[in-house]
This record gives C-alpha cells, structure tokens and sequence, in this order.
C-alpha cells in the first residue's frame, strides 16, 4: 500500500504512514536497516503513551523553540531515521529558527551521507553540513564524532533526534545545549538532554516550529523566562508515569 492509499480513518494510521516512510527510506539509501529495529523500538513506546502529544511534551517543544531562538548558531542533527520521516519539517523548523542542516550517522557511510543530504535538498533545503566532517566531538570512539567544524563542533544548541547513545552527553560536557527527541523516557540521550521531548518526531518537529512561529517576535527575556522555567527532570518524570499509569482502553 502507497503512503498515499492508508485511509485518514485507520485507527492506526500515523504508525502505518511512520513505517511506510521507514521501509522507503531503507529502500533509497537514506535509512539504516538498523533502522527498522529502532523504529520499532519507538512505536512501542508511542502506543503505551496513547500515540499523542503529552502536555509535558508540548511544553518541552516550546522551550525547545525558545532556545532555538535565542542560540548564537543552533543546529539541527539529522540521522537516517529523521530523514526518511520528517524531512520537509526538518528543513521547515531549520527555516523558522535560522539554524543549520547537518547530517550525522552511526552507521556511517559515504553513499549514506550524500543520499540523505541530497533528500534534503530535494526537501526544499538550501545548505547542508556534515561531509566536510574536518572536526572531532571529543571522548566519542564511533561514527558520530565526526561533525563539520562550522556546523555542530560551532554550534551552542543542538536538536538531537533519536539517538539513544553518548553523543548528547559528549556534547554537554563541551558546554553545548542540546534538544532531544525520543520516545523513551529512559533512553541514555534524553536523560542527559536539558531539554527532552517525549514524543514521536512525526508530531514533535512541526509542533517545535509552530511554537518557533508564535515566539518568533517574543522579547528575549520572554524566551529566557521559558528557558529558565522549563524542567527536564519533571518532563521526564510525566512521561514515565504516563507510560506506567496509561489507560489504554
Ligand atoms: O541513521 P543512523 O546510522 O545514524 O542510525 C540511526 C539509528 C536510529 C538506527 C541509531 O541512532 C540507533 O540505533 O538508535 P537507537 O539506539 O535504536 O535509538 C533510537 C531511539 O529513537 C530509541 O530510543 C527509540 O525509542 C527512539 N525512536 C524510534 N523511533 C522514534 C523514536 N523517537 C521518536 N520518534 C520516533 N518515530
């Protein structure tokens, strides 16, 4: 079945169009077949949360918006699995918050990179990093510490979307802010994250960007208010008691 052919009405129709677009992501090049484990892993902690958007969460991507805005040089990190989802989000929240496009992998390979910087360009973006990689995130021993040296090794916030692995740590501890999004509550990257989103990238991205254009004339000291007063910890505690209360009847 064509993305196109899955019925508005289906009960479960976003988690059909999510693997829809996975599988065609695998078949361009664009997505790791590790992939689909990930995906998996994802759907099902979307299904315990109720396949919706937390309150905790919406809150989360409004700061995460707010830190966009206020960040000298954000950047956006995209890996196979973001890209083959959202990737005209991707470029549209870029647009909405002046950040930079890069593309960093775990599973990295040459074809990969250019497959998935090429999609992006297809998708309306007009610049993207991550081939030049002539910069090292220190402490990391794999694939993801290779960045541009003018993209995330310059960046002071970047949105992490699903990883659950040590980068966002390394880049704390070069003083950078980082946005993850994941729908593990426990998951090692949005543990470590100062601002965590529990929630499927599918609905997280375009709801940071909607938020990104209501703030977009907010005075600065407005969007550090909504910095100041957004708290990981407890937006992580939610999620977690969402998932262990939920009612999914
Ligand atoms: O493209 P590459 O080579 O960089 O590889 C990307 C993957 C995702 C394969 C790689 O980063 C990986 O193996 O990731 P993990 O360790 O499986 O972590 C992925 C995390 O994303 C898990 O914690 C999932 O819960 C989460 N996740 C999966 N799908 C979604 C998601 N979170 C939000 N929205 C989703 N649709």
């Amino acid at each position: 079945m064509a993305e196109a052919e899955i019925p508005e009405d289906h009960p479960r129709h976003d988690s059909l169009v999510t693997r829809h677009r996975i599988e065609a992501g695998v078949e361009k090049g664009i997505t790791s077949r590790q992939g689909l484990i990930a995906q998996g892993r994802g759907e099902a902690f979307d299904y315990l949360l109720g396949e919706r958007t937390l309150p905790s969460a919406d809150a989360a991507a409004r700061a995460a918006a707010a830190h966009l805005l206020l960040a000298d040089h954000p950047v956006v990190s995209v890996n196979g699995n973001a890209a083959a989802l959202v990737p005209g989000e991707l470029v549209a929240l870029a647009d909405a918050v002046g950040a930079d496009l890069e593309v960093n992998l775990f599973n990295r390979t040459e074809e990969r990179m250019r497959a998935i910087v090429d999609h992006l360009l297809d998708h309306g973006a007009s610049e993207v990093k991550g081939l030049a990689a002539d910069a090292r995130l220190p402490n990391l021993t794999h694939e993801r510490a290779k960045v541009d040296a003018d993209g995330i090794a310059d960046a002071d916030v970047v949105l992490v979307p699903l990883e659950d692995g040590d980068r966002a740590a390394a880049l704390a501890d070069l003083g950078k802010a980082e946005i993850v999004i994941d729908l593990n509550p426990m998951s090692r990257s949005v543990q470590v994250a100062d601002v965590p989103i529990v929630d499927n990238i599918l609905r997280a991205i375009p709801n940071i960007t909607a938020h990104a254009h209501e703030l977009a004339h907010a005075e600065r000291a407005e969007l550090e208010r909504i910095v100041g007063a957004f708290d990981a910890a407890a937006t992580l505690d939610d999620a977690e008691r969402a998932i262990r209360d939920g009612d999914l009847s």
